[in-house]
């Protein structure tokens, strides 16, 4: 199978996350949307990464639905549980951390637009959710070892991801100093190769 997607992207790093825990194997392409001549839109119709391609040539995306078909595909290593109400609190955690990449993402092109365009209030208000997003995190975590407690799960990725773009985007936000327990989460996961080989680089 193979993985399209970039060296900086947030939802591409909790792919490669899933994938290395899972163990399993694929080829990664680079191709970010955002070149005149990428490939992306000639087969993810939204035009965006991360991209899933399987060998019988199936297309998926976006990347829950990309790491929900990896978690199921192998029985090693699962990333979401079976019951239905800690499987959808992990999905909730997931929902959260891609949320914050969301935010993350758009206050970040707005920034990158001429400062005479650039909406400022577009840009706090993405901030706000930030910022919020982070308070939740903090609070369900409380001094839990991983977001669903003793294991490592996609939680755990999604989150890890998302913190991770903060930090390659956003060093003015302190989450570090604000939340220390997300923190000293993010230090563990980075002891882990999935993370520690996939650090977002410009
Ligand atoms: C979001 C992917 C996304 O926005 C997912 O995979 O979970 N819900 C999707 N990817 C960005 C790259 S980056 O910001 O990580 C993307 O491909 N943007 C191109 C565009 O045209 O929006």
């Amino acid at each position: 199978m193979k993985l399209i997607g970039s060296l900086t992207s947030p939802y591409v790093r909790k792919a490669r996350v899933v994938l290395a825990e899972k163990k399993i194997e694929y080829d990664f392409e680079l191709d970010s949307p955002w070149n005149a001549d990428s490939g992306v839109p000639n087969i993810n119709p939204l035009g965006k990464i991360p991209v899933l391609v399987l060998d019988d040539d199936t297309v998926l995306f976006d990347s829950r639905v990309i790491v929900e078909y990896l978690d199921n595909e192998t029985p090693n290593n699962n990333l979401m549980p079976a019951p239905n109400r800690e499987r959808i609190l992990v999905k909730r955690w997931e929902a959260l951390a891609d949320g914050v990449c969301d935010a993350a993402a758009t206050a970040f092109l707005e920034g990158k637009r001429p400062a005479k365009l650039r909406d400022k209030d577009w840009i706090e208000r993405q901030r706000g959710k930030i910022a919020q997003a982070l308070e939740f995190m903090s609070e369900e975590l409380g001094e839990n070892a991983h977001c669903m407690g003793t294991h490592f799960s996609l939680a755990d990725a999604a989150v890890g991801s998302a913190l991770g773009y903060l930090v390659f985007r956003f060093e003015d936000i302190n989450w570090q100093e604000t939340h220390p327990n997300l923190a000293k989460l993010y230090d563990k996961l980075m002891q882990r190769p999935s993370f520690a080989d996939t650090v977002p680089q410009a």
